[in-house]
């Protein structure tokens, strides 16, 4: 099984090394309209492309990451809802289980039917523990896992799932507020998570601002996700990185 990506981001963590990951929608934006976003993407420090969203309609996420491939060398990571958004034009899939939540469907089944698919291509599988906390909305996470986030104001329930998530052998964790959220992960949540596990942190959702972005890696963010504010303005990278 390849490990290239992983390693990459436990190497950059080890180097203190900060990393950025823009997140594409195959829902959100067309494949017409991909042009003009990976030429602003290609323009930047972004380290990964993430593609998925909660619900892709089928079939479109392959063209979808083939497009980017032929527009950017920049690594494509899947971020699939489910097993559908799965394809062999990417480097990599983030293997999420959604530890948050206890909905079976999001924690196995959902691995488990993409096995068939998976066990015959070549991509790099990253065993993430993904974790929906709540965002100050309703996301579209929440809604199509029918699962509960777990309260900021809970960060020990956080903390302990995260630290489960590496018993687990989890190979990263994926702190999530969701796409859209108005309030991101809370630092102090991050740099608790941080100082007690080893394995890399992924954060992601409402995170729009430079100094947002900032408080994330200050407080032990290894990559931070950014979906929305880029979808907004494709100049954001170049304010805030
Ligand atoms: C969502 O973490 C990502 O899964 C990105 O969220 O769209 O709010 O940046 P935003």
């Amino acid at each position: 099984m390849k490990k290239h990506i992983i390693e990459y981001i436990k190497n950059s963590k080890q180097k203190g090394e900060k990393l950025i990951a823009v997140l594409l929608d195959p829902d959100k934006i067309s494949i017409d309209e991909l042009l003009s976003n990976i030429i602003a993407i290609n323009k930047t420090k972004v380290n990964f492309i993430f593609v998925g969203g909660s619900t892709v309609a089928n079939g479109l996420t392959e063209p979808f990451v083939r497009q980017i491939k032929k527009l950017s060398s920049i690594p494509v990571i899947l971020f699939p809802g489910d097993h559908s958004q799965l394809t062999e034009e990417a480097d990599a899939v983030l293997f999420l289980s959604l530890l948050s939540g206890r909905n079976p469907e999001f924690l196995i089944e959902q691995q488990i039917k993409s096995v068939d698919f998976l066990k015959g291509t070549s991509l790099e599988i990253i065993p993430t523990g993904y974790l929906l906390i709540e965002g100050g909305i309703e996301t579209s996470v929440q809604k199509v896992s029918k699962t509960t986030p777990i309260s900021q104001s809970n960060p020990e329930e956080i903390l302990n799932t995260s630290i489960a998530a590496e018993y687990l052998g989890k190979q990263i964790i994926y702190l999530e507020a969701g796409s859209g959220a108005t309030k991101p992960v809370n630092p102090k949540i991050i740099r608790s998570v941080s100082n007690n596990i080893d394995i890399p942190i992924i954060v992601g959702g409402g995170i729009r601002t430079k100094q947002q972005l900032e408080s994330a890696f200050d407080n032990g963010a290894d990559l931070v996700v950014i979906g929305t504010a880029f979808e907004n303005n494709s100049e954001i990278f170049n304010t805030i990185v």
